[in-house]
Parts: structure tokens; sequence; C-alpha cells
């Protein structure tokens, strides 16, 4: 029996399937950047999360990318980056989903991983067993190493994937598959100049010259607090006060309303501040302010 399904999907998927195939097939989805790295060498970090961990039988990773429009990075408000975010977002798993299909109907098992959440929530450290004083949230496989594994681009100070075409300006996704691809080579950038603009950009004080601190820009990022949970006693009474001033101006169940739906960050600092990027080189505006978003004072 022939499927109206099968007969279109016959005439755009290729009878063999190789790196060049696949990629031609997800540009064509309207994706800026692919790369593929293999599955059982991929650059890990601290957890580990290798994609033969997801499936064992894994042979190779593909790694896309979409840009932000530079217009929402720069927009005044952040509630306008997180919209278009979203749509990075669907275009980059409608893909996935839709090659992973294609790649299960010639034989390989293929699991997309969204470019959002689910990720996995530590309240305490799997080490030693300490409760952490910030939760913290890890990937089920991290997007930014496999683009580095797949050469794509390295790590800058701010903690995030740079491309020479946009920077850190865009929104990862990634496809584990059985499929034998033949893998892109590592490559050494010098995208970042070491600027520091994303350090004296960050609000939370998790960006230093020496590296990034998970637990202030988590906290920040969600609630838009520059304070971490009290440690000691003689911390309780700053804390209070910031929390007070920030109900005189804030309410938080609207906004938690507005973020499940339109799931809002509260900082992009980091990777407004950073100048790396050579497509954006003639439209970049040249004034940056920081973005109002629902924690500025
Ligand atoms: C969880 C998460 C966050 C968390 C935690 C960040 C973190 N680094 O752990 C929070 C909410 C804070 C966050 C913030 C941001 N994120 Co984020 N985030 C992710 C997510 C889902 C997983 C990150 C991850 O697991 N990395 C792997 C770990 C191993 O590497 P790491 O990040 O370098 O390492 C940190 C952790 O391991 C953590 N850590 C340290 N010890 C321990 C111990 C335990 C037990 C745990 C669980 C964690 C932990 O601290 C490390 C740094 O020291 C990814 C999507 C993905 N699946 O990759 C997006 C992602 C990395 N985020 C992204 C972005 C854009 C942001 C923000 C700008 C916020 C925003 N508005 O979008 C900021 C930037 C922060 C920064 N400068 O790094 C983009 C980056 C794009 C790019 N160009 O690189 C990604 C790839 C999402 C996407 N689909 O594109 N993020």
């Amino acid at each position: 029996m022939t499927s109206p399904e099968s007969e279109k999907t016959e005439t755009i998927e290729p009878v063999e399937i190789d790196a060049r195939a696949i990629k031609e097939l997800i540009l064509a989805e309207g994706i800026d950047l692919v790369g593929i790295a293999d599955a059982k060498n991929l650059m890990l970090a601290y957890p580990p999360r290798p994609a033969t961990d997801l499936m064992p039988s894994a042979k190779s990773v593909i790694v896309m990318a979409v840009a932000h429009t530079l217009g929402s990075v720069y927009a005044p408000d952040i509630m306008l980056w997180t919209r278009s975010k979203m749509q990075t977002s669907r275009l980059l798993d409608a893909t996935a989903e839709k090659i992973g299909r294609m790649l299960e109907r010639k034989g390989y098992l293929t699991l997309p991983i969204s470019a959002d959440k689910p990720v996995e929530i530590f309240k305490h450290d799997p080490e030693t067993g300490g409760k952490f004083r910030q939760t913290r949230t890890v990937g089920f496989l991290s997007f930014k190493h496999a683009a580095v594994s797949c050469g794509m681009g390295e790590i800058g100070r701010n903690n995030l994937l740079l491309t020479p075409q946009f920077g850190p300006h865009q929104r990862l996704c990634a496809i584990v598959t059985e499929a034998p691809l033949e893998p892109d080579s590592r490559q050494d950038f010098d995208l970042c100049t070491g600027c520091n603009r994303c350090v004296d950009a960050c609000p939370a004080g998790a960006l230093t010259p020496d590296g990034y601190a998970v637990d202030p820009c988590f906290v920040y990022w969600s609630l838009g607090f520059k304070r971490l949970p009290p440690a000691r006693l003689r911390e309780w009474p700053a804390y209070i006060r910031m929390l007070r001033q920030h109900m005189k101006k804030r309410d938080l169940l609207v906004e938690s309303g507005q973020t499940y739906i339109t799931d809002v960050d509260f900082c992009i600092e980091c990777m407004r501040a950073c100048p790396a990027g050579e497509r954006w080189k003639k439209i970049r505006p040249k004034n940056l302010t920081p973005q109002k978003s629902g924690s500025t004072e």
C-alpha cells in the first residue's frame, strides 16, 4: 500500500544516508548552521553527559544552530527577545523531529533533544550527597560542548558557544542517532578576545575573568534576584530587604503566569555584550543599553 505520506517523503528523502545529504536537508528547513560529531568522541564537561548514556548504540550527534534576530537581542525589553527565542526553539525542535522520523524510516534509532527544557534538577551534589546552596540544573546533553566537538565554534569567556558567523547569538539543539555519519573535525578559533564586556555586563557577578559561577547566574536568570539565598544568619536582613524591594514593584503571581506561557528569561546581558559575529558587522547598532527585565530596579 502506498500512503500519501510515503509518496511525499520519497521525493525529498535522500536514497543514501550520508553527512552531506542530511546537512542539505537540514539547511533547507531554515537552520543556519549544522555540524556532525562522533557520538563516542564528544567533548564532555562537568557533570559529564555522554550521548551514549542516552543511546548506547549512538554513532553520531547532529548539532544545529539558529541565529537570533539581532533586533530582538538589542530590543529594550527582554520579553521581546524571549518570544523570539521561542520561535528559534520551535524551528530547531520541528526540524529535529522531522529529521529524526526520516532517519528512523531508514532504519536508524534516533533521539531528537529539544532546544528547551526539560533539564535534570539536582538539589544535592551527586558526588558528596551534600545539599547545594542553590538547586542546579543540567541538560541531558551539552549542546555547547557538542557544537565545539564538531568544529562549529568555541566557548567564550561568557561561557557561551561563539561561532564565527553569529558570535554567541544562536540557539542550539541536537539529534543523537545510530546513523553512521562522517563527523566534522574540531577547529581552533580565536573568537573570544578576552575584552571582558560580558564580565562587566553581568548583573549577577557570575562572570569574572577567571570563570563562570552557575549559582548567581541561575538565581538572577530565573528570579531576577542579585543575591543567593542566605547561607548564614547574618545574611538574612539584607536578603529580606532585597525581597521587600522587589515585592514593592513586582507581582510574582502575574509574572509566573506569563513565564509559564512564554518562558520569560530575566537576562541575556552576557550574550548581548559580546561583539563577536561576522555576519552582523553591518547591522549591529552602535549603542547598547541594558535591557529592561522584570527585575530591573
Ligand atoms: C541548564 C542551562 C542553563 C542554567 C544553568 C547553566 C549552566 N551552565 O549549568 C541557567 C538557567 C543558569 C542558564 C543560563 C543561561 N543560558 Co542556558 N542552558 C542550560 C542547558 C539547558 C544545559 C546546560 C548544561 O547542562 N551544560 C552542560 C554543563 C556540563 O556545562 P556548563 O554549562 O559549562 O557547566 C556548568 C554546569 O555543569 C554547572 N555545574 C557545576 N557543577 C555542577 C554540579 C551539578 C550536579 C550540576 C547539575 C551542575 C553543575 O556549572 C558549570 C559551570 O561551572 C543548555 C541547553 C543544553 N542542553 O545544552 C542551555 C544553554 C547552554 N543556555 C543558553 C543560554 C543562551 C543561556 C543564557 C544566556 C540565558 C538565556 N536567557 O537564555 C544564560 C547564560 C549563562 C552563561 N553565561 O553560561 C544557550 C547557549 C547558546 C550559546 N550560544 O552558547 C543553551 C545552549 C540553550 C540553547 N538551546 O541554545 N542555562
